[in-house]
């Protein structure tokens, strides 16, 4: 067994974890008003970018405004899509939640959603497209008490 490859892969996860650090204190850097990112991409679509945020302090239980962004690989906005958010928790089903999201120009899909618990929770845009096989991209992201 090389004996080089335990360090390679300390490195690896310093670094790992460095990022995790930094970008946990950048997103509590933000300023009050701005948006904040709503979970991680746990499932992707390929050729596709996605990411879903909320208001500052967002999500909570009770009523959020989530604003999906997609765009495809290259970065340019997708605008002709039909997005559904399908949210439900992952710790135990609250039953079949679906809601159409109303595209807002250049990329972006808006939705109100109401989470009627805090915990974790996720949510699975369905990405629909002229002459296109479904895609799906998922977060998971925790829900705060109200
Ligand atoms: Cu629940």
């Amino acid at each position: 067994m090389p004996r080089h490859r335990p360090s390679y892969f300390s490195v690896g996860l310093a670094a790992i974890l460095w990022l995790a650090a930094a970008s946990c204190q950048a997103a509590g850097a933000q300023p009050a008003s701005g948006p904040t990112a709503v979970g991680q991409v746990t499932s992707a679509a390929p050729g596709l970018q996605a990411t879903l945020t909320a208001q500052t302090g967002a999500p909570r239980a009770g009523s959020n405004t989530l604003d999906f962004f997609l765009a495809d690989a290259a970065g340019q906005p997708i605008a002709d899509a039909v997005v559904t958010f399908d949210l439900d928790m992952t710790n135990m089903s609250m039953g079949i939640y679906q809601v159409e999201a109303r595209a807002d120009g250049a990329g972006h899909y808006l939705s109100p959603v109401v989470f009627s618990m805090p915990g974790p929770w996720r949510l699975v845009a369905l990405i629909d497209r002229p002459g296109q096989l479904q895609e799906q991209v998922r977060f998971d992201f925790p829900v705060e008490a109200q």
